[in-house]
């Protein structure tokens, strides 16, 4: 069973294990494929008419899904690989382990904002940005510059108390746990993140920067967090709702994946926070 966990916690083997097998996906094609899948979602979504990947219910299980492919593909070439998770209401500063050089690396340098230390430094030469929206071939980030602060583990825990999971109009304008955490409303969580770091983070291409898992994965696992406080609480909307994905509509871009599908991480991964449920997982140590 796969085991997520908090990136703080790696050692320097498991943070390698995750960068090479990111490289190698690169290498392939197979990674720009999904920086690709992204984008267009995040397109279709503009036209706030047919929104499945985000401004939407769906937001949450559409990216679960979307990271369990990625997850499954990192882990073709390293079945020891999970996706970390970065809960950015602890780690808060550029200073944190997750950006040194023998993990992520760090902000982009002040004239372009080119990423120039770590695996992914364009002048390393194994990652170079070919899905994009300008000519910059580089990775880029500006962090802390466009927004000073992560949230804070108050503002994290107010949006964990929203008991309804969703609710007309089933957009940006909804007052409701999934788009708090989306945060179009409220604290601003989700969206902050992308802010702060900066560079593709901010655009559809967000994927391009390996930190866009990592926060998706704490993203995801702040969604399962709130399914164990709110067991009365069910994803909505549950059917003949027009342009948004009901319980058991199918997502594109899968033929055959529903949110009701995806609700239970545990059918897919562990969190290395979880009590463990069933007896074949206890003792394990991962
Ligand atoms: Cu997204
Ligand atoms: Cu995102």
């Amino acid at each position: 069973m796969t085991v997520r966990k908090n990136q703080a916690s790696l050692t320097a083997v498991e943070k390698r294990a995750f960068t090479n097998a990111i490289l190698e996906l690169k290498r392939t094609g197979a990674y720009d494929r999904f920086v690709t899948t992204h984008n267009s979602f995040i397109m279709n979504d503009q036209d706030n008419t047919d929104r499945v990947g985000h401004r939407s219910p769906s937001f949450l299980p559409w990216h679960r899904r979307f990271l369990l492919d990625f997850e499954t593909a990192l882990q073709k070439v390293d079945p020891s690989v999970a996706i970390p998770y970065w809960d950015w209401s602890a780690d808060r500063t550029s200073r944190s382990s997750l950006w040194a050089a023998d993990f992520l690396g760090g902000t982009g340098r002040a004239r372009d904002g080119q990423v120039m230390d770590g695996p992914f430094a364009y002048t390393a030469g194994k990652f170079n940005i070919n899905v994009r929206v300008d000519d910059r071939p580089y990775l880029r980030r500006t962090l802390g510059a466009n927004v000073a602060q992560l949230p804070t583990k108050a503002e994290v825990e107010a949006v964990l108390t929203m008991p309804v999971y969703d609710a007309a109009p089933w957009n940006s304008a909804s007052s409701s746990f999934r788009n708090y955490l989306e945060g179009w409303l409220g604290p601003n969580l989700h969206n902050r993140i992308h802010v702060w770091v900066g560079g593709q983070m901010e655009t559809g291409v967000s994927p391009n920067d390996p930190v866009f898992w990592m926060h998706h994965a704490f993203v995801d696992k702040l969604w399962a967090e709130w399914q164990d406080r709110h067991p009365q609480s069910a994803y909505l909307p549950t059917q003949g709702t027009p342009n948004v994905v009901d319980l058991n509509d199918t997502m594109r871009p899968w033929n055959d994946v529903t949110p009701a599908d995806m609700l239970d991480h545990r059918k897919f991964y562990r969190f290395d926070t979880d009590t463990d449920t069933d007896s074949d997982s206890a003792g394990v140590r991962e």
